[in-house]
């Protein structure tokens, strides 16, 4: 299980000040008390949203401050209550005070949201001490302080995206040119024995995550190469991205390589055929002649498979496949959305 952190200090407003005066007006003997109440401090407030899917912004930016609330003032004006500050956060965040541990709360759906510090409370003007035995009491309260305290925030990541390939396909590599994971890369088959997730920021405030799991090669469902045991890790992905060298001095054919990818995914779980997918056929800096590329691409068309020739070492192609996953992605959230 991936688990991206981020510890963050939050404060709320303060309470404005309560005030103390009376009326004086020509012609009116013994005005009364007319001290206004304090302002509400601010909350900080979380809110789940299924737009933004790493705690990625919170590691910038740690401290989060709501404002305090305006001091009451004379002819009874009560201060102006501070502004909230709201903080988006990735739906799955488990928000925890990090002095006791204790858990805030659990932020599970899209749209939920939850006072993670409370604002303090305005205080009362004088005008509110008026009782039958005091007409002009002088009291009035100072405002409560906003609560502060630091926050732990915990979210599992899960895949938006699954890379899905033969060994040497460049799996390793595009994630490390599209996201800041890095894998290792070799010329060599199994390079990577383990999964890996990079976040991909593809606009100012959207990122998606990608996994890059181990190569798969034929008979993997039977065990062979390092088997199909990391699919799991895919599992609940939106989308799969099938990587397809199409260097010619691999004797491979390409569309061979994608349909025995596509039954292994098919004998490990058959629901993942329906899954949206994508194509990169990758390697396009050193493809040769460039038949395998075409060929590829005109089994896609074909088939209107979206195809997305690329290269991870000039960055050619790369641009166009980050825009189409990040969209892809964002459209699977907002069906999740309306459909739950
Ligand atoms: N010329 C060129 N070479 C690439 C490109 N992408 C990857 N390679 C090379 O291909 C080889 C395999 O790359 P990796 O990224 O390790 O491949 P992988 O799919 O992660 O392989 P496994 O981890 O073994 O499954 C390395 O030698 C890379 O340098 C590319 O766009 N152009
Ligand atoms: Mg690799």
């Amino acid at each position: 299980m991936f688990i991206d952190h981020a510890r963050i200090y939050v404060k709320a407003g303060n309470g404005g000040s309560g005030h103390c005066s009376f009326r004086r007006e020509k012609f009116v003997p013994r005005g009364g008390p007319n001290g206004g109440d304090g302002g509400n401090g601010g909350h900080v407030i979380f809110e789940a949203s299924n737009r933004v899917s790493t705690l990625l912004d919170l590691r910038y930016q740690r401290h989060y401050e709501a404002q305090s609330g305006e001091r009451g003032l004379k002819s009874n004006q009560h201060g102006a209550m501070g502004t909230n500050v709201v903080i988006q956060v990735p739906v799955g965040t488990l928000v925890k005070a990090e002095e006791t541990g204790e858990t805030i709360v659990d932020l599970i759906a899209d749209g939920q949201t939850a006072v993670v510090a409370q604002g303090g409370k305005g205080g009362k003007g004088n005008a509110r001490f008026v009782s039958s035995t005091n007409r002009g009491p002088q009291e009035f309260e100072p405002g409560t302080p906003g609560e502060e305290r630091w926050l732990t925030l915990e979210l599992k990541l899960l895949a938006d995206v699954g890379l899905v390939g033969f060994p040497n396909a460049g799996k390793s590599t595009l994630i490390s040119a599209i996201s800041s994971a890095h894998p290792e890369i070799g010329s060599y088959p199994f390079t990577t024995l383990r999964p890996h997730l990079g976040v991909v920021e593809w606009t100012e405030d959207s990122s998606f995550v990608v996994a890059d799991i181990p190569g798969l090669i034929e008979g993997a469902h039977e065990g062979k190469g390092l088997g199909i045991q990391f699919l799991k890790h895919i599992q609940r992905t939106a989308l799969l991205l099938y990587l397809i060298d199409i260097t010619e001095w691999i004797e491979e054919n390409p569309i061979a390589s994608l349909e025995t990818l596509r039954s292994e995914l098919q004998a490990f779980d058959p629901t993942l055929l329906q899954r949206p997918f994508a194509i990169a056929a990758t390697k396009t800096d050193s493809q040769g002649e460039g038949q395998h590329l075409q060929a590829l691409q005109s089994y896609c068309a074909q088939h209107t498979y979206p195809c997305f020739p690329l290269s991870a070492v000039t960055r050619e192609g790369l641009p166009s496949l980050i825009t189409y996953l990040g969209q892809a992605v964002l459209e699977n959230k907002a069906s999740c959305t309306t459909n739950s």
